[in-house]
């Protein structure tokens, strides 16, 4: 159980981390992660504060607080919004409603302790309801220390985190009404393949809502959120060694976002026809400033605000022995961005670009549309499967209107510049999926192959015809900050295709073999490139024997290596590798359960593909080299529930 929660979504078929530091890692799905992934918390979405995605959606979600994480296999319903590549939704915890009227109060709590990195996580709900109504209070602290690897210990990955919450519920008639605010504080945490380090994230967020049955074969849900990020990032507070005088930044983000969502459901949970309306106002801000010269600020994302507003229908019904679920949504979104403000220290070359910026559209508008067909056979021993559809994902504010050049690309940390792009259009992806779910006593398998053309696709490539000649201001800027070949959002053209799996087999009765298997390949169609940051095909499997109150077991991760990487992104080749580790788990009485085991056993030095290129120069991992696995150590955790 790592702090990280993209760490345990990654574990899905398809699945995997990308890590930009202890607490910022992100799912890719499929080949796909950022803002291509759809994240919630709580059902409810919103926008990230980092524009480097310090604070993906899934930092969010303390794994010592997550009561479930649901991945959509493959493509997400229209009713879930719009995403391009998949859909993560993590669950905390929640008092729930008794059967009793009168009060009566549980809980749960979880402490966990690793030793690689000298971290502990304390954390749990604490709740009081009746039939009628439910009151709950979660609360988790984290902290951990630079973690050790083979060869020293990895500088800038400590951190520290705290959230609490208070959240309630009231059965109203026919439906229940709930409404929930939590406040995360991030502290100074690590993100060593960033220029900058967290310095803090305060996030409150809040949420309330309507779901039930306001007549026969009728449900309606209802919901509202809003989400303040505040966020600072710098180079002097947690890197060490500190940035000299002239190098030292901080930055200023903030996020701020509204939500609103409305779905009818006419018919039963397998037979209905689902129509619905969904919107989203988000407004970011980030500026860059010198902590020690007032005179030096940059608006980097000068009030950038985007406006969505979609509606969809999805029906799902029977023909024969198939289920088939079809849907379409329409999405009309509004973008635009404010007016930079420079500080007087600020030089003429970048107010030369901010001029030039302020004098163009800054704005926006698409209309997009999806399409989602599911065919599945049902109640069969062997389900075969089939899904068609057409996604689209409008540019993000940043691609589209970051004006000067800087490395913000939400969480590529590929070191390369970016400059944004007004003229970008909305990526298309279609997709087609074929896979099936074959059940018997003795084993599980669900095998799915895909395949993904992606039109549009937005990556960065060269600024101009002439990389590395510094004929523009941008370039000239860019260089000042240290890359003189940026790269600028373009829409080019991509696939990516790929099988995975996941496994249970119970050859015999006690033991118990399961596991995942994820291969995926993604490409360049216009020019002969790979897609950046691709997981290698990789395995994970598991063996365990269970007794009447314990569990014991070993597990094996393996990856082969990547060879196909993206040289536009300057991305370096990696080596394969395969870890073991050991857990055993045990039920001491009723709700009290230890579990412990020993990850990396036998401590071998590895790089997952995924892992973000140290920077920081005062490490034991060499600058510019992948951010390695831990090394050998222990780990233990003690949940309670009542
Ligand atoms: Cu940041």
């Amino acid at each position: 159980m790592p702090a990280d929660a993209a760490t345990i979504a990654a574990r899905a078929p398809g699945g995997a981390a990308a890590i930009n530091g202890p607490l910022s890692g992100q799912l890719s799905y499929r080949g796909l992660a950022g803002e291509r992934v759809a994240g919630r918390i709580n059902g409810q979405s919103f926008a990230t504060g980092g524009p480097n995605a310090m604070d993906p959606p899934l930092h969010y979600a303390p794994a010592v607080l997550v009561e479930s994480l649901t991945i959509v296999r493959g493509v997400a319903p229209v009713a879930d919004g719009p995403a391009l590549a998949g859909a993560v939704d993590a669950r905390l915890l929640h008092a729930r409603f008794t059967d009793s009227s009168e009060a009566g109060a549980h809980g749960a709590a979880a402490i966990h302790a690793r030793s690689a990195n000298s971290s502990f996580a304390v954390g749990g709900l604490a709740g009081l309801a009746t039939n009628r109504w439910r009151l709950g209070v979660i609360a988790s602290r984290e902290e951990g220390e630079d973690y050790r690897f083979p060869g020293g210990r990895a500088g800038d990955t400590a951190y520290r985190r705290a959230l609490m919450g208070v959240e309630g519920g009231f059965r109203a008639g026919p439906g229940e009404a709930f409404i929930e605010y939590r406040r995360s504080e991030t502290d100074p945490s690590g993100n060593p393949p960033y220029a900058l380090d967290i310095v803090y994230f305060d996030t409150d967020f809040l949420q309330a809502g309507f779901g039930g049955e306001i007549a026969p074969a009728a449900r309606l849900d209802l919901r509202m959120g809003h989400v303040a990020v505040r966020h600072l990032m710098d180079d002097i507070t947690v890197r060490r060694p500190v940035a000299t005088p002239a190098s030292a930044r901080a930055t200023y983000a903030d996020a701020d976002s509204f939500t609103a969502e409305a779905r009818l459901r006419l018919g039963t949970p397998a037979r209905h026809l689902l129509v619905g309306a969904d919107a989203q106002w988000a407004d970011r801000f980030v500026r860059i400033t010198h902590p020690a010269n007032a005179a030096f600020f940059i608006d980097s994302q000068p009030d950038m605000n985007g406006r969505r507003a979609g509606a969809f229908v999805q029906a799902r019904t029977a023909l024969g022995g198939w289920a088939v679920e079809a849907g379409l949504r329409l999405d009309r979104t509004r973008q635009s961005a404010g007016l930079p403000q420079l500080g007087a220290a600020v030089p003429a070359m970048p107010r030369m670009l901010a001029a030039a910026y302020a004098a163009s559209a800054r704005a926006a508008e698409d209309t997009i549309w999806d399409a989602v067909l599911k065919l599945w056979a049902e109640d069969a021993a062997f389900a075969p499967r089939l899904t068609l559809a057409r996604k689209t994902r409008v540019p993000s504010v940043l691609e589209r209107f970051a004006w000067l050049p800087t490395e913000a690309s939400y969480g590529l940390a590929d070191g390369n510049i970016y400059l944004g792009n007004q003229a970008l259009r909305p990526e298309t992806a279609w997709i087609a999926e074929a896979g099936f779910d074959w059940t018997t006593r003795a084993l599980t398998l669900r095998p799915t192959a895909f395949y993904r053309r992606v039109e549009d696709y937005i990556q960065g490539t060269p600024y101009d015809g002439t990389p590395g000649v510094l004929d523009s201001a941008s370039e000239r800027v860019a260089a000042m900050s240290g890359d003189a070949t940026p790269l600028m959002f373009r829409n080019v053209s991509a696939e990516l295709y790929g099988l995975d799996l996941d496994f249970t087999a119970r050859p015999l009765g006690v033991l118990v073999v399961e596991g995942t298997a994820s291969f995926v390949r993604g490409k360049r169609r216009d020019i002969d490139d790979d897609l950046y940051r691709v997981a290698p095909a990789n395995l994970r499997v598991a063996a365990a024997r269970e007794g009447p109150r314990w569990v014991v077991g070993a597990e094996l991760l393996a990856a082969a290596a990547q060879n196909n990487v993206s040289a536009t992104n300057g991305e370096s080749v990696s080596e394969g590798y395969a870890v073991l580790g050991l857990f055993g788990q045990l039920w001491l009485t009723r709700g009290l359960e230890l579990a412990g085991g020993i990850e990396n056993l036998t401590n071998r030095l590895y790089r997952p593909h995924l892992a973000g290129r140290n920077r920081v120069p005062g490490s034991d991992v060499a600058v510019g080299e992948r951010l390695p696995g831990a090394a050998r150590g222990g780990w233990v955790r003690l949940t309670a529930a009542i």
